[in-house]
């Protein structure tokens, strides 16, 4: 990993002019909106002046209105890109600035979460706080021209006007919304693309996108830039749900630089507010389950799913109902199941639609840019092992495919231009993200309560029981059953709520009774079953009893001395682990168990009558997490540590095994079947707790 961060910071410094950074030399010679903001993000890891002079020059170019340019020419590079300086003539315009040569249109704000970020990663505090003295009135500036100038009905919807501003040109978004421009009607001025000599024409947008990006421009020019003439003209008036959530996030982080600079933010929480709730209530349609553009003109939902419907989660604007809905829709076949064959990441369109394309620009292809918000707002929202996946593949897809532009969907290849800034800085920024993490897990095995020896914690309150086992066993499992599927949710266990519920009264009662369980009583799928349930639950009731905060790595004994009793017998954790061995799958039960950990696959209950399908279940989904990274164009496997703990089931030969079973991916497939006892890397084992 650490010899791609060093390829990724080697890219960004090609890229970088002194001045800024542009997204990529031969594609995109200038210095983009939010390019230079996801770029930002990464060197705020390791180099903060850059980080700082990053959005330095772009704010330098803001104009007198308050719009931030979507592009700053470089006056030294032009002649490369289209449309340029000669074509924009924003010199028309009185709000453009004297200075610098910008474009007339913006991008998806997130500056300010940027400039917080930079922050939060500097360890020089003080020279970032001199930096965010100065870019805070800028920030206030450009948030004040949404909502004075793209705000029309004062609802908090900021509406952008030209597929330029959202970032996602030609998503299909727009189609029905462009459609309407009739070509066969205009005079458009003779132009020439570039873009199109240097990238294969069938990863870029149509002639036909780019005739009606033109015209628009043109549009923009008749009206001398002026916001209000364009609004009543322009026939492109639309409400992103991406750019207002990404707005939001910056509302967001804007409050949060206020307070540490001591300024006032009550205009800004106001924004904040009035836009989340419009949103809410315009943008979602609750029996798909995503946020949907908006037709200005037309005062109608667009609907098309693509991911920018997802990006509520990013700027906190979900409720948590439509999260969870968000979730459902995210994680299916639409747009990538956790462990689905030939699928990377989320794809920016809904996989199942027609005009879906694997390798065309925003009309299918996986972006980092976008994934990786998209990972912030699923663990935001706590959607724990969603994010995990998606962090994983972020990292992934550069190390394996090279550090691309965008990438194929099914394959991973990648497209566009090579050696793409916000590729390489996010990448970046997830590394030292990981690292961070890396740290403090192992940092954490502080034990705060010891336990006496043999501690039983299971009494049978009511001394002999006149239950039989069958009555027993059967309690045992609707008890589970039940405080599993309420109080845990994508893996993480409310252990607050449990502790209040009635269920786990109960529980403790039916506990109590385990001690006169007869196990002989029970057949062996059913006891396979009992133990891997009885493991989970009892880490449960050992994190309530025990009061744990953090990490069960608090009580020192967690595993071997707090005990319960069944059928007469003492176990502690760790002796269920070991008579678990006598199981034939062995090593599919010690994965599944769940030790209260991050690094545990998600809880669920085990039936007894036919376990090993969720034990499966679990199998995978621990395997597919990022407890296990394969690259095999790197020849690496890196695992759990959880397999070198027990090192005498996984041999090298086993592990390899295991994971040939499970994995999808052909290349990775090949690979394991072609080194049958590869070098393993181990993964620190992530001890905080799941909840
Ligand atoms: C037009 C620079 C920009 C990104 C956009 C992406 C693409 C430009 C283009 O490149 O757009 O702005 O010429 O296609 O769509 O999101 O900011 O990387």
């Amino acid at each position: 990993m650490k010899r791609y961060v060093e390829k990724a910071k080697k890219i960004l410094d090609k890229n970088w002019n002194g001045r800024f950074t542009v997204p990529s030399v031969n594609l995109y010679p200038h210095q983009w909106n939010w390019d230079s903001a996801f770029i930002a993000i990464g060197y705020s890891r390791y180099d903060t002046d850059r980080a700082v002079q990053e959005l330095k020059s772009l704010f330098d170019a803001q104009w007198e209105n308050g719009m931030l340019p979507h592009i700053v020419f470089d006056r030294d590079n032009l002649g490369k890109y289209f449309p340029e300086p000669d074509f924009w003539k924003t010199d028309i315009s009185k709000y453009s600035p004297e200075n610098h040569l910008t474009s007339g249109i913006t991008q998806p704000p997130i500056h300010a979460y940027a400039a917080l970020k930079i922050y939060e990663n500097s360890p020089e505090k003080g020279k970032v706080k001199e930096f965010l003295k100065w870019l805070f009135p800028r920030l206030v500036k450009l948030h004040r021209y949404f909502y004075l100038e793209r705000n029309p009905d004062d609802n908090g919807l900021i509406y952008i006007r030209h597929p330029w501003e959202s970032g996602m040109d030609n998503s299909p978004m727009w189609d029905p919304v462009l459609e309407k421009i009739d070509l066969s009607q205009m005079m458009l001025p003779e132009f020439v693309r570039k873009d199109d000599k240097i990238i294969d024409p069938e990863q870029r947008p149509k002639d036909e996108d780019y005739k009606r990006y033109i015209y628009l421009v043109e549009l923009f020019k008749k009206n001398r830039y002026e916001e209000r003439k364009i609004f009543h003209e322009c026939p492109f008036i639309v409400v992103d749900p991406l750019f207002n959530s990404v707005l939001s996030a910056s509302n967001e982080a804007l409050i949060k630089i206020a307070d540490i600079l001591g300024e006032d933010y009550r205009q800004i929480e106001q924004w904040y507010l009035t836009t989340a709730r419009s949103m809410r209530d315009i943008l979602y349609d609750s029996s798909k389950g995503i946020f949907y553009a908006y037709d200005y003109i037309e005062k109608k939902q667009i609907k098309v799913e693509t991911s920018a419907g997802f990006m509520p989660l990013f700027g906190g604007v979900a409720s948590h109902s439509q999260a969870l809905k968000l979730l459902e829709y995210m994680n299916s076949a639409s747009f990538c199941e956790i462990h689905e064959e030939s699928c990377f990441a989320i794809p920016n369109y809904d996989r199942t639609k027609k005009d879906f394309s694997t390798k065309n620009y925003w009309r299918g292809p996986v972006w980092i840019n976008i994934n990786w918000m998209l990972f912030q707002g699923l663990r935001r929202y706590r959607f724990k092992q969603k994010a995990e996946h998606l962090e994983k593949t972020i990292l992934e897809l550069p190390v394996r495919f090279g550090f691309y532009e965008y990438f194929d969907s099914r394959y991973g290849t990648g497209y566009g231009t090579k050696d793409f800034s916000w590729t390489a800085s996010l990448f970046i920024d997830l590394y030292y993200d990981y690292i961070k993490s890396e740290s403090l897990r192992k940092n954490i095995g502080i034990y705060i309560n010891s336990v006496v020896d043999d501690m039983v914690v299971n009494p049978d309150r009511n001394g002999i029981s006149i239950k039989s086992p069958s009555e027993i066993f059967k309690e045992f499992n609707y008890l589970t059953e039940r405080i599993l599927k309420r109080y845990v949710k994508n893996g993480s266990v409310d252990y607050r709520q449990i502790r209040l519920s009635p269920e786990y009264k109960l529980f403790l009662n039916i506990a109590g009774k385990l001690q006169n369980l007869d196990l002989s009583y029970l057949k062996r799928e059913e006891k396979k079953s009992f133990w891997v349930n009885l493991y989970n639950m009892m880490v449960i009731d050992f994190v309530l009893k025990m009061k744990v905060r953090k990490t069960v790595k608090e009580v020192e004994g967690f595993f071997t001395k707090i005990k319960y009793i069944v059928d007469g017998k003492k176990y502690s954790l760790s002796d269920i682990e070991s008579l678990l061995t006598d199981f034939e799958n062995k090593e599919e039960l010690i994965i599944s168990l769940v030790r209260g950990t991050q690094s545990s696959p998600p809880l669920r209950y085990i039936p007894p009558d036919g376990p090993d399908r969720m034990i499966k279940k679990s199998v995978r989904d621990f395997i597919g997490s990022s407890e296990v990274l394969i690259y095999p164009e790197e020849k690496t496997v890196m695992i759990s540590e959880l397999f070198h703990w027990y090192s005498d089931i996984f041999t090298g030969e086993k592990i390899n095994k295991i994971l040939l079973s499970y994995v999808k991916d052909e290349r990775k497939k090949r690979f394991l079947l072609e080194n049958e006892n590869p070098e393993f890397i181990y993964l620190f084992y992530d001890w905080y707790l799941n909840n």
